[in-house]
């Protein structure tokens, strides 16, 4: 049993027997694996004066000493790789494969990225002429709050913790209480890699309690969250009258959009991942899928066949494709939403329920099978809500107006895939498709240099590259006259 504890000022905080903690259970197998200590404001304040404090050091740095610290985390993440990975499935029931070759190396990724990124920057001058010159500064702004969610656990949180660090903020994360092992392993790491006291902080515990506080603390001036998008609304309701900077990276309800000419063959692989991998539980996973009508049933065919394919099972099983849901509560929300697309009128082409013959080892898991819904209209609730599971909806069209129209019906707008060999039209359905990240034959494809967010109530500002060096720093402009 894992007794996860905060960092705070450099130091691991021995569990305390005052401190009240909730179960963390494996969702593969129903079995509590650790508990995590509840969080209170004061926890939060104190994280926040070790961060204000180490601020002035931190930030004061050469850029190369602070790169040193992210690149020494970095070999420390991919030393500890099996670990960490192991960590991730079990807390969040990802398939450990997925884990293990694609999430916690990108963890690693992001800190090396980040650190490279700072020693490459530029800061703008313009020359006034005859008047003078005016220049710009980009500077930390202070303590960060790092807020991030279960899906991708260590994934995301070292893509807002690393471009806050490396821009010379200090920070106090706050990783999901439903999936906290593997910031918790990463925090520890942390106290091995050599960052000044102080300057990463990790309070454990509940959105409502330690989030909340984090947002409407006085002293915490920037706040990148990922997360669904009621509680985004939330935390700019609450952030926005402070004057605070906030990045909200929220929910999806992404188009796939069909062309008559796309290569099914070549395409159908990416196709269904991009709606299952994960369990559908990534913001970017498809959950329309818009097919132009000549295409339809060759579509839908391969689609199927395809989607049968897909082993559900023990997540430590290197066959198995689809892994449990992330807890119990969210499996009653994804059946919740299966049973209302059924009384909307919709058709299941596949899944719907819980799969039968489990491995003993996760009878009592979350799972649930790949699901397809067809014959749902686009207002459906169905159509329209985020679901975050392996649930996607079928539809038909007949211009590409209409898909146009159909994708940018929902009131989000994260990402689209559009599969077509007409490059032309690509462009075209592209440019109007309201969608934070559009792939065209591809989905998930990242460079870390891309900016990452969406429009609508997906969410407002954009992570990554350049756009995260900006969103963590203030931008000054000085201008000098020009003597006489
Ligand atoms: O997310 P929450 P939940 C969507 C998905 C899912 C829904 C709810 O549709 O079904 O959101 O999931 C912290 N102030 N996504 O409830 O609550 C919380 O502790 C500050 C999409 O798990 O938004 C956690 O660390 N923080 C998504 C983080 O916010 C608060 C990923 C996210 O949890 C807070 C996850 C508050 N008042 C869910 N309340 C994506 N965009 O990838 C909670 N938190």
């Amino acid at each position: 049993m894992i007794e996860i504890s905060n960092l705070r000022s450099g130091q691991m905080l021995e569990p305390s027997t005052h401190v009240e903690r909730m179960p963390v259970i494996n969702p593969a197998t129903a079995e509590i694996i650790a508990t995590v200590p509840v969080g209170t404001a004061e926890d939060v304040d104190l994280a926040v004066v070790a961060a204000r404090e180490a601020f002035p050091i931190w930030s004061g740095l050469p850029a190369s000493e602070r790169a040193a610290c992210l690149h020494r985390l970095a070999d420390l993440v991919d030393a500890n790789v099996d670990e960490l990975a192991r960590l991730e499935t079990d807390d969040n029931g990802k398939p450990l494969a997925l884990a293990r070759d694609l999430e916690i190396p990108r963890a690693a990724s992001n800190l090396r990225f980040f650190a490279g990124a700072i020693l490459h920057t530029k800061s703008e001058a313009y020359d006034l002429g005859g008047m003078g010159l005016s220049y710009s500064l980009h500077r930390p702004r202070g303590v960060a709050a790092c807020i991030s969610p279960w899906n991708l656990p260590l994934y995301l949180f070292t893509w807002k913790v690393a471009p806050a660090l490396a821009t010379g903020n200090t920070v106090v994360a706050k990783p999901s209480e439903v999936t906290p092992l593997s910031a918790f392993r990463f925090s520890q790491l942390a106290t091995d890699a050599g960052f000044p006291p102080g300057v990463f902080n990790v309070v454990h515990g509940r959105g409502d309690v330690v989030g909340q506080r984090l947002v409407e603390h006085p002293d915490v001036p920037t706040i990148t969250f990922t997360g669904g998008t009621s509680t985004g609304a939330r935390i700019a309701a609450t952030a926005g009258p402070m004057f605070k900077r906030t990045s909200l990276e929220l929910g999806g309800k992404n188009a796939v959009v069909i062309c008559e000419d796309a290569d099914l063959e070549a395409a159908m692989p990416t196709i269904v991942r991009s709606c299952f991998q994960n369990q559908g539980e990534i913001c970017t996973c498809g959950s329309r899928i818009l097919v132009h009508r000549d295409r339809m049933k060759a579509f839908v065919s391969r689609f199927l066949d395809s989607v049968a394919g897909l082993k559900v099972g023990d997540p430590l099983d290197a066959e198995t494709d689809m892994g449990p849901l992330v807890s119990a509560d969210h499996r009653d929300k994804v059946e919740a939403a299966i049973a209302r697309g059924k009384a909307e009128g919709g058709t299941l082409a596949c899944g719907g329920g819980r799969p039968t013959h489990l491995p003993d080892r996760v009878k009592d898991g979350f799972f649930l099978e790949p699901t397809v819904f067809m014959g749902l209209d686009q207002d459906s609730r169905t159509n329209q809500e985020e679901i975050f599971g392996p649930v996607v909806t079928i539809q038909g069209y007949d211009s590409h107006g209409e898909a146009v129209d159909r994708a940018n019906a929902t009131p989000y707008g994260l990402a689209c895939s559009i599969w077509t060999r007409d490059l032309e039209r690509a462009h075209r359905m592209a440019a109007r498709i309201e969608s934070g990240m559009t792939w065209v034959n591809a989905w998930m494809l990242r460079d870390l240099r891309t900016p990452f967010g969406g429009m609508k109530q997906s969410g407002v500002g954009r992570e990554g590259g350049e756009e995260a060096l900006r969103f963590f720093t203030e931008t000054r402009s000085i201008t000098i006259a020009h003597p006489g």
